[in-house]
């Protein structure tokens, strides 16, 4: 589906395919090439990354209300391995989201026909060529994403979410789009889940260039959330772009997201289909839909990898205002100090980390950013963060600031590790 060529108001919604790797033994290149061929035809890959649990990918299936699961493994393993996803999405409920893959040459034709017993959809061959497995893949496993009342928690969620995300449409005109958000506000029975309690949540929007580090800092925050708030849940609204020429995507923040196993964290990813803004079209209805659940106390919105002009969150007053903070997110290599002056978000943001500041240029980076925050006169505060790093001690600090602006419990430190309470 190419956004550009599309005019129909409603198109239909791509095809979300959650692809994971159980080991990498090495083989890495195949599943590069599978995500990289279903963008290229229209679908919308949500990216996990290698040595994934079954357990991983189930959650990840339910979180992002995925269409189908595609597994690439090479290392062998593969007949316990799909079966345990298939068996484990059966036990929660789930069991109407598809798994299948492929494994070249290292899945015979006697295993596959196993796995199929056990449930596994099909297994693809080598030697299968790539444009008969997307149109196969386009055609077979194509939904039309309706409300289901047999969905509970986090599944239930994450369809009110894909909802949202369809009546938000791509390329729509803006008074459409005006009428489909206002159709797809709350009090569309589509939109409502179980309710835990009223509406709450903070909600910080995260933004800043491509690579910066928002999704890494992103997960260390979480973990910082999870140690400091024991009964509390977070919320996680990825957005990365589609490609404006096919409408696909490349979901990858999932990969940084290593936090994201724990049960009181939702994690979902959505890819802006057309919508210019460094967000989805839907995010402000999906804000919404995590905020009137009642679950969260923390709601984190990531913005695409923005640029010098862009203020996703509406912070200058142009148009609704859909966080309750934001965070500007730097590397150290943002070019000079114009650059700097040309970045709008820094003069709005409530909190600016500069990121990566294990890199060599940090130093002067962080100077002439405080410089650049001390013009405007607000007193913000440069944090220095290196998220790559766990128990980073600016990661700490900058969480403290955000729980104080949220009203959360700050971190006691980040001395201790957090535990993963996983369910399955
Ligand atoms: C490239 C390759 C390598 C490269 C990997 C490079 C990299 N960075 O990935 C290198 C040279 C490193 C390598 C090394 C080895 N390899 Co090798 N390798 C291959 C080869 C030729 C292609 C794999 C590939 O990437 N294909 C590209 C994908 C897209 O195509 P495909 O694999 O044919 O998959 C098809 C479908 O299965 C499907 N598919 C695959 N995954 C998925 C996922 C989803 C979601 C979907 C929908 C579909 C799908 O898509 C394709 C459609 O045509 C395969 C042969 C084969 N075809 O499997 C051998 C193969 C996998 N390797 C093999 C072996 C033995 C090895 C080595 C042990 C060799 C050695 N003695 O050192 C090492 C082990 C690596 C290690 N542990 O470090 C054997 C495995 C045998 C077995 N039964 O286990 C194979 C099958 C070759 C053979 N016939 O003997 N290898
Ligand atoms: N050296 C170093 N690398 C980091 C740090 N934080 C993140 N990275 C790496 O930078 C790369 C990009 O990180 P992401 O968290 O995906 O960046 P992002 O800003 O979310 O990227 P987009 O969502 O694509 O815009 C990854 O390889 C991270 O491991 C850091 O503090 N130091
Ligand atoms: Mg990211």
């Amino acid at each position: 589906m190419a956004f550009a060529k599309s005019r129909r108001a409603t198109p239909a919604a791509p095809l979300r395919i959650l692809t994971a790797v159980p080991v990498c033994d090495g083989h890495d290149s195949a599943v590069t090439t599978i995500n990289i061929e279903l963008a290229r035809h229209g679908l919308e890959v949500i990216y996990l990354g290698y040595h994934q649990a079954a357990s991983a990918i189930v959650r990840a299936a339910i979180q992002e209300d995925a269409n189908v699961v595609g597994i690439s493994s090479y290392n062998g393993g593969h007949i316990v391995f799909f079966k345990e996803v298939v068996d484990q999405l059966k036990k929660s409920g789930n069991g109407d989201i598809p798994v299948f893959g492929g494994g070249g040459g290292t899945i015979t034709l006697a295993d596959a026909r196993l796995m199929k017993k056990q449930g596994t959809d099909r297994i693809y061959f080598a030697g299968t060529s790539l444009e008969s497995m997307m149109a196969e893949i386009k055609r077979d496993f194509a939904r039309a994403a309706k409300p289901n009342a047999r969905f509970k928690g986090d599944r239930a969620l994450a369809r009110a979410l894909t909802i949202a995300e369809c009546r938000a449409g791509s390329l729509t005109p803006p008074s459409a789009r005006n009428r489909s958000r206002s159709r797809g506000g709350v009090s569309d029975p589509a939109l409502q889940v179980k309710r835990t309690g009223s509406a709450r949540g903070f909600v910080l929007g995260v933004a800043g260039p491509g690579g910066a580090g928002k999704s890494t800092l992103i997960d260390e925050l979480t973990s910082r959330f999870l140690q400091s708030n024991p009964a509390g849940r977070i919320a996680i609204l990825a957005n990365d772009p589609s490609h404006p020429d096919t409408g696909g995507a490349i979901l990858g923040d999932r990969v940084s997201a290593i936090y994201a196993q724990h049960d009181r964290v939702f994690f979902r990813s959505l890819a802006t289909r057309g919508s210019l803004t460094g967000l989805s079209a839907s995010a402000p209805a999906a804000i919404d839909v995590l905020k009137k659940s009642g679950e969260f106390d923390l709601i984190l919105v990531e913005s695409v990898g923005v640029g010098q002009e862009s203020d996703p969150f509406g912070i200058f007053g142009g148009k609704q205002r859909l966080v309750d903070a934001s965070l500007f997110v730097l590397a150290p290599y943002y070019g000079g100090l114009i650059q700097l002056q040309k970045i709008a978000l820094l003069n709005g943001a409530d909190l600016v980390a500069l990121n990566k500041c294990d890199h060599p240029m940090a130093h002067t980076a962080r100077a002439e950013i405080q410089a650049r925050l001390n013009q405007n006169g607000k007193g913000q505060i440069l944090h220095p963060t290196t998220a790559a790093k766990h128990f980073d001690p600016g990661v700490d600090q900058l969480f403290a600031a955000i729980a104080k602006l949220g009203g959360l419990t700050e971190s006691t430190g980040g001395e201790k590790p957090c535990r993963m309470e996983v369910s399955s």
